[in-house]
């Protein structure tokens, strides 16, 4: 019988606080800000290899379905980092089941990499940490670097062109009185990926100078703040630094916004409520949803407002959630 080496784990979307926006070297993906997120146990992918000789070629499959030849090469390319560390050539066949509740189009690439950088360290017995798996995933995709780890999660930038640099780290385990709120406005796929935005952006908008001195002041007050457990604080931060990253995209030339109008709806109604006494705060990504970040606590009066405007089916309750998770075979 020959040998074939297999492993599963689970992984969990991560929502950035403080957002990162733009590469300083796009080949190595290292980004330009460090950068601050929350993992939440709403979103998440499950994903199992298998090394085996007696494949004969990569094999892909999402959701239950083979994938072509470009996004094989692709996550073929991203397991070559750990074919390489283990110093073997094995064809491996990766099965991902991305678990989204219904309609809600918002599947990561963030819980993505980080399943599949767990499940190879797993099956190839390569024996690295978290904070070491976190610069393999950052080369899969920037965002899930941050998904290694639950709670509030901090990714540092890192120096230079030095790859080891930049890694994740847990700031805080975000077991308090903290929660999102999804608010689906459009579950279709976006027309401009993040990795071309924020090229764009970086390349063409004038406010984008702004921007790495922004983050530095942002995230040298928002992690006082959630580590003394500062919600109205932290959300503030948050907010403001969304809307400052969507300014810097709207400044872009061609200008261009993730933004529709029942994104504008969902923002109206947390001011609204904010005015109404119920601290809530609204962030933002590459993409029309809107996620509104609340007191646990007080999220069946937020949820009751936002149902005078919003469909059950587009309204999805996270919790925070916890860094990936070895699954059985
Ligand atoms: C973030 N986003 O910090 C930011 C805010 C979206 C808006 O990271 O090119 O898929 O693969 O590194 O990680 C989404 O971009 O981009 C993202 P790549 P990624 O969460």
């Amino acid at each position: 019988m020959t040998q074939s080496y297999k492993a599963s784990y689970r992984a969990f979307t991560n929502i950035a606080l403080i957002k990162y926006w733009g590469k300083r070297n796009e080949s190595l993906f290292l980004p330009l800000t460090s950068s601050l997120s929350l993992t939440l146990d709403a979103f998440y992918t499950d994903t199992t290899v298998e090394f085996n000789p007696e494949f004969e070629a990569d094999i892909f499959i999402l959701n239950g379905v083979e994938q072509g030849l470009e996004e094989t090469q692709k996550v073929g390319r991203f397991v070559d980092l750990f074919r390489e560390a283990a110093n073997i050539s094995l064809r491996v066949k990766v099965t991902s089941v991305n678990h989204v509740p219904t309609a809600a189009g918002l599947a990561s690439s963030s819980s993505a990499f980080a399943a599949l950088a767990s499940a190879c360290n797993a099956a190839l017995n390569l024996g690295l940490d978290n904070r070491e798996l976190s610069i393999y995933a950052r080369q899969g995709s920037g965002s899930a670097t941050r998904s290694l780890f639950g709670g509030f999660v901090i990714w540092h930038k890192g120096e230079d062109d030095d790859s080891q640099s930049s890694y994740a780290e847990s700031i805080d385990d975000a077991d308090w009185d903290i929660g999102m709120l999804f608010v689906v406005v459009n579950a279709k796929e976006k027309k401009i990926s993040s990795r071309q935005g924020m090229a764009h952006t970086r390349n063409t908008s004038p406010f984008y100078q702004l921007w790495p001195s922004e983050v530095e002041n942002d995230l040298a007050k928002i992690i006082p703040a959630i580590k003394e457990h500062d919600f109205e604080t932290v959300g503030a931060i948050a907010e403001h630094n969304a809307m400052k990253m969507h300014a810097s995209i709207l400044a872009s030339n061609p200008s261009f916004t993730y933004f529709e109008p029942e994104s504008l709806v969902a923002m109206q109604i947390v001011k609204e409520l904010r005015e109404e006494g119920i601290p809530c705060y609204v962030t933002m990504d590459a993409g029309p949803n809107v996620k509104v970040l609340g007191r646990l606590s007080q999220m069946d009066q937020i949820i009751a407002r936002f149902k005078q405007d919003f469909a059950a089916d587009q309204l999805i309750l996270a919790k925070t959630g916890n860094g990936p998770l070895k699954l059985e075979l």
